[in-house]
């Protein structure tokens, strides 16, 4: 097992991980920009090495100044959490020719993910249920049309290096396709310096079901469940839940083995998440996650497994400490992400947190580095906090996570906490009955 792990982030997510080194008895190294020098996760590491000024191109996702933090203090593995490197295959590649361990998939699973053509063709190949649409990439107008023609519109044109729904364009029949095509590949090219774009069947109500899958790198792999992420805004998850309120346990351990099965075989390494849209019974594969995601305690409230130990478990060569037969799903768990940003537009206000009060009790958990007296930099992501509820049943998580926003104080700043009172009181929200759609229309009708 590794004595020393450098966790490459900042937030709530490397106090998570800080969390579980010190469980496992690891130190733990903490990196920082200048602007960070009073946050939470340096004080709460075992060390800290500032890498940098504030912007994260100059600091959290220099993968020089990383690898000089690693060396040092001596680090041995590095953990990603999300965003900035987690998903960078060349940081990967980088880590190991200095002789330092990654916990997370290898480089060639991020690089194979990460293009979305080949990730489909690969998901396609292993079994997994994907939207019908272009074979590979789309090079020309006429060839979309042929696409469109085969079937059927409403399509959608998505940008092979995309993802998180960037250059998408729906043309809804083949006299929108022409100006489809052309904007969705310039604005791919704009984005991500690659203009492919590939085209699928557009569906109209889906809801977005992940699932949480994790392997050991040598072809044994597991599943644990879904989560329902359908209530986003422009791309953003806001509230996340497990299971999934429509989707049963059969479909859960079919469409969860599947997956399992995939990652099994490609002897993919730690934890990953399948993407799926799930419309009228059927799931359709768009994407997969490379690493841990923001929404993973929701999954391990209902499995009781501690998802960043098995992580860096497998990534020193140990196996999983739980077999499939060994995960039971119980209960219901809901998450919402407080961001540092005002309603209705979503503002981003960072700033100086007077009181910041975290709720407790039963079946309650806050992720948060936020404490009173901080300043909230502005350079970073605004999510402040995740507040992570469970319950016996999806009432009971309801109403935990009611009592539990009430309990809730964070004074100096605006926070979206308040947008969670009032989807609570909305009967779409308490029946389970919404589609990736619901809250971008309801936030139109809420504040017009
Ligand atoms: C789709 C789709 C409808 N049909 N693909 C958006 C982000 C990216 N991960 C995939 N996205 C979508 N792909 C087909 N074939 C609708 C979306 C979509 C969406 C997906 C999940 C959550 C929220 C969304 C909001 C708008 C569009």
């Amino acid at each position: 097992m590794f004595e020393k792990i450098l966790i490459a982030n900042r937030g709530e997510i490397a106090l998570r991980v800080i969390r579980a080194c010190r469980e496992m008895g690891i130190k733990s190294v903490a990196v920082h920009s200048t602007a960070d020098a009073d946050a939470m996760h340096v004080r709460l590491a075992d060390e800290s090495v500032c890498i940098g000024p504030a912007p994260s191109s100059e600091s959290y996702l220099k993968i020089s100044a990383v690898i000089s933090a690693c060396e040092i203090s001596g680090a041995q593995a590095v953990h990603p959490g999300y965003g900035f490197l987690s998903e960078n295959a060349g940081f990967v590649q980088a880590l190991e020719d200095h002789g330092i361990t990654f916990i997370g998939p290898s480089a060639e699973h991020i690089r194979l993910m990460g293009d979305k053509i080949t990730a489909k063709e690969t998901a396609r190949a292993l079994g997994i249920p994907c939207v019908p649409g272009s074979d590979g990439g789309v090079p020309d107008l006429e060839t979309a049309l042929e696409v469109g023609a085969e079937i059927g519109y409403p399509v959608i044109i998505k940008a092979t290096a995309g993802g998180g729904g960037r250059g998408m364009k729906v043309a809804v029949d083949a006299d929108a396709m022409e100006i489809a095509f052309r904007t969705a590949r310039a604005e791919a090219k704009a984005a991500f310096g690659n203009d492919e774009v590939y085209i699928e069947k557009y569906l109209q109500k889906p809801r977005h079901i992940e699932i949480q899958v994790f392997g050991d790198g040598k072809g044994r792999a597991v599943h644990l469940g879904e989560r329902d992420c359908s209530l986003q805004r422009r791309h953003q998850k806001v509230f996340e839940e497990a299971p999934g309120p429509v989707i049963t346990p059969k479909m859960r351990a079919e469409i969860g083995k599947t997956c399992a099965d995939a990652v099994a075989k490609i002897n993919y390494i730690g934890a990953g998440t399948v993407e799926f849209l799930y419309e009228d019974g059927q799931f359709y594969f768009i994407e997969m996650n490379t690493r841990l995601q923001v929404e993973h305690p929701v999954t391990e409230f209902v499995y009781g497994i501690d998802l960043v130990r098995e992580q860096i478990r497998v990534a020193s060569g140990l196996p999983m400490s739980f077999r499939q037969e060994e995960l039971e799903l119980n209960g219901h768990a809901i998450e919402v992400r407080i961001n540092a940003e005002k309603l209705p537009n979503f503002t981003p206000c960072p700033g100086r947190v007077k009181t910041f009060h975290a709720p407790g009790g039963l079946g309650v958990r806050m992720d948060s580095a936020l404490y009173g007296g901080y300043s909230i930099p502005p350079y970073y992501d605004s999510l402040i906090g995740k507040l992570v509820v469970y319950g016996r049943d999806r009432p009971e998580a309801l109403a935990r996570l009611n009592r539990a926003l009430s309990e809730l104080v964070v004074d100096g700043i605006e926070t979206t906490a308040p947008l969670f009172d009032a989807l609570l009181n909305e009967p779409d929200i308490q029946h389970g009955e919404y589609n990736i759609h619901w809250l971008e229309k309801w936030l139109a009708r809420q504040f017009s």
